[in-house]
């Protein structure tokens, strides 16, 4: 359209002098109904979550331009109103969208309160030619036919900056239709761990803003683990004075990269109050966690009494030592007790959710106290069940908590570890809510080149989506009632890296939101179809950096092919073995080449892109693996010899924490020749685990040692440090100079190239 414009004007300024006046009224008028009308758009209708039923006329419409008002005389929906109007005012170039109690003629988009014997969640919107109205039994609903309405909407109602003036636009075009809807689960949820990377109250709010978005109404909150306590509580301050801040000078040592400076921080009570009350205009009930009897490291530190007088070290999965609170001692529930209270008085929600998992009890069986007691960690669960109820709440913890004892009836268990858990849960009467890692664990990495965890698997969006809470799992449809949906879990371990909750969380979420809202879900084509065409750019809008899905690269017949997920992706690559960006050249046809180790491709979404790939079946490194000796001060849980056969999947962990002074030293049979030698910390291809403080020496000769490079942090390789031999070289030692990051720390083999 702007085209048509510019030409037009161009034949103009040729033309105008020799036109008569009327012919001139006539341009005038061209160009201004050109004008409206490039900035008239039409309504989307890739809607995400899909609409139960949706059934859209031909031919006629009705637009929303600066006239429309909202039209809404209901108390209970001012917010609804004033949020609608917030959001379209954004996106629209003059639009007041004024509210009014009364209808009037016509032009507007009201929002009334029938009576509906419908679920408070259902809603119908109905598109007329002269309005838009949006029909509910309750507030809830009409805020999701509101949602509804802003996803038809230019992206730019979700903007959170000032959209530009040539951004906005006019007039929106919907065409007449009729939409009633209601979800499939009233439970639909998302979790996200502030622990171990602690999400500062911004964050928090935009995080909200999402979830609401996409009709998820339940944000679970994991406000507490090993790395950080981060709610204010003012009968124990030093949970938070101490526990929230990790560093080299804190009791809490750096932890997942977090570095050796001061890092963390908590909410306070105020903060909290102003954010449940945020939540909750916005239909989401936010249900706490503190996680207990284990993942208690913050609190051991802050208030070491908590924990059982054992001698010995007792290490959690996560290599956590002595975080597992006493389940003898008596002080240990007046102090919960305390802590709940003060956290009831925060959170209106039901549910109050306690954790309960990946508890290594050995310290009970050690602890006079708690050997007395018959399966403490179900007695420890009781306990809390009673001091809860106590406090008007009903108890929720991770499936963990059904082992070894009953519980009550109407406790809600989140089943984590896989569908048989949440099936053993759901066949002992409980409610359960589905966060089965193997679908919902939105921390796994999504292919087997990326970055995050996979101990459940590979998690890809596709996988996300095919997530049934009730169909994935055998049971009666009695026992189906127990399912209450489905939730996103999102663990921080790997997410102090900048954005990387955005990378890991969207458009995951879209998923998320699919499985829990549609009575029947799309199939998955149709899904990514709607991402592609609306919800990317929605994304965009929102300020979330979105995961893109990398391009497939294979080698075959002397030729690169790459190809890319959707055609809205550009494929872009280097052949010097850099990181493409958005000037690199545009990958369109296979390339022939003998050196495909030198070429790397990525997608490209706008201005963004997805991570930077190879061809699949080609090595990229060529690393030597010279007979090698390794000698060390350093005890390891495996043999160490793992650490010279250069399998990179074969490592070492160190049994104890590494200080000043610990050494690995590396003597190679012959000297070897070679360019660089590098030595990555921590899980292989995770970035957590490595050494925090060290440096690489190497010698030519196996006596006199020359300095390389200090361990820096990589968010591929975790802290690495490499040295750049001049001659053939004969030795090689990494050696630690300082604090350590965790209590163990992952050594991987060399990296000879
Ligand atoms: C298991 S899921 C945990 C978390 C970790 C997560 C990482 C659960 C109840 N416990 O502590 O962060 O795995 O995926």
């Amino acid at each position: 359209m702007k085209i048509i414009i510019a030409l037009f004007v161009i034949l103009l300024i040729f033309r105008w002098n020799k036109m008569k006046t009327s012919e001139r009224l006539i341009v005038a008028l061209i160009i201004a109904f050109l004008y409206i009308h490039s900035t008239t758009i039409k309504a989307n209708l890739d809607i995400v979550p899909k609409p139960a039923k949706m059934e859209v006329s031909k031919g006629e419409s009705f637009k929303i331009d600066r006239k429309t008002v909202i039209v809404c005389g209901d108390d209970d929906n001012t917010f609804n109103a004033e949020y609608l109007q917030r959001h379209l005012q954004t996106a629209f170039r003059k639009g007041a969208f004024k509210i009014q109690p009364n209808k009037r003629a016509g032009n507007y988009i009201s929002i009334e309160i029938v009576d509906n014997q419908d679920d408070k969640e259902s809603y119908k919107l109905l598109v007329n030619h002269d309005c838009i109205r949006i029909l509910a039994g309750s507030r809830e609903g009409a805020f999701y036919g509101i949602q509804t309405l802003l996803q038809m909407m230019p992206s730019n109602v979700y903007a959170r900056h000032d959209v530009r003036k040539r951004d906005k636009t006019n007039a929106v075009k919907v065409p007449t239709m009729s939409i009633s809807d209601s979800p499939r689960f009233h439970y639909r949820g998302m979790h996200l761990d502030v622990s171990r990377t602690f999400f500062d109250t911004a964050f928090i709010y935009r995080f909200i803003d999402a979830l609401s978005y996409y009709k998820i109404n339940n944000f679970h909150w994991h406000l507490t683990d090993d790395q950080g306590w981060r709610v204010e509580i003012k009968s124990y301050p030093k949970l938070t004075e101490i526990g929230a801040w990790r560093g080299a000078d804190e009791l809490l040592k750096p932890a997942y990269a977090s570095g050796m400076e001061r890092n963390g921080g908590f909410y306070t009570q105020e903060e909290i109050k102003s954010i449940v009350r945020y939540a909750s205009d916005r239909n989401i009930n936010i249900i706490p966690e503190i996680d207990l009897p284990g993942h208690s490291k913050a609190v051991a530190v802050s208030y070491p009494e908590v924990l059982c007088k054992t001698k010995g070290k007792h290490y959690s999965v996560q290599w956590e030592s002595n975080n597992v609170w006493c389940v003898g001692r008596e002080e240990n529930y007046t102090m919960l007790d305390t802590i709940i209270g003060e956290m009831a008085a925060l959170f209106p929600s039901k549910i109050f959710h306690i954790g309960g998992d990946e508890v290594n009890k050995d310290s009970w069986r050690e602890c006079p106290l708690c050997s007395e007691i018959d399966e403490p960690q179900s007695h420890f669960v009781r306990r809390l069940e009673q001091i809860l109820a106590k406090h008007g709440k009903t108890m929720g913890g991770w499936d963990e908590i059904i082992d070894g004892g009953e519980l009550l009836p109407e406790t809600v268990v989140y089943a984590w570890a896989s569908l048989d858990r949440a099936m053993k849960s759901v066949k002992e009467g409980h409610p359960t809510v589905m966060q089965i890692a193997q679908y919902m664990y939105f921390d796994m990495r999504q292919s087997d080149d990326e970055r995050g965890l996979k101990w459940a698997g590979i998690t890809s969006l596709e996988k996300a989506y095919s997530f049934d809470p009730t169909g994935d799992v055998n049971l009666n449809d009695d026992e189906k009632k127990l399912v209450l949906g489905p939730q996103g879990g999102c663990w921080s371990e790997c997410l102090g890296v900048q954005d990387f909750v955005d990378y890991q969380v969207f458009p995951k979420l879209l998923a998320l939101s699919e499985i829990g809202w549609c009575q029947t879900k799309p199939d998955y084509g149709d899904f990514k179809q709607r991402l592609f065409n609306s919800q990317y750019e929605r994304l965009d809008a929102m300020g979330w950096k979105f995961r893109i899905s990398p391009p497939e690269v294979v080698y075959e017949k002397e030729r690169l092919v790459a190809s890319a997920e959707n055609d809205i992706l550009q494929i872009r690559y280097t052949n010097d073995g850099s990181e493409p960006d958005e000037k690199s050249s545009r990958y369109t046809n296979p390339i022939k080449t003998n050196n495909p180790e030198r070429y790397r491709f990525a997608t490209f979404y706008k201005y963004r892109s997805s991570i930077a790939r190879g061809a699949r079946n080609i090595e990229t490194h060529h690393y030597l693996k010279p007979p090698t000796r390794v000698e060390s001060n350093i005890p390891f849980f495996e043999d160490i010899e793992r650490l010279v056969d250069y399998d990179l999947n074969t490592y070492c962990f160190t049994s104890r924490e590494i200080a000043d002074g610990d050494y690995i030293k590396f003597t190679f049979d012959e000297p070897v020749e070679c360019q660089s030698i590098g030595m990555c910390t921590g899980y292989y291809t995770l970035a957590v685990y490595g050494i925090l403080n060290g440096h690489i020496e190497y010698s030519y000769d196996g006596e006199k040692y020359y300095l390389g490079d200090r361990f820096v942090y990589d968010v591929t390789d975790g802290y690495r440090a490499f040295c750049y031999p001049q001659r053939p070289i004969k030795s090689v030692k990494v050696v630690i100079d300082g604090i350590s990051e965790h209590e163990v720390t992952g050594i991987q083999d060399l990296r000879i190239e």
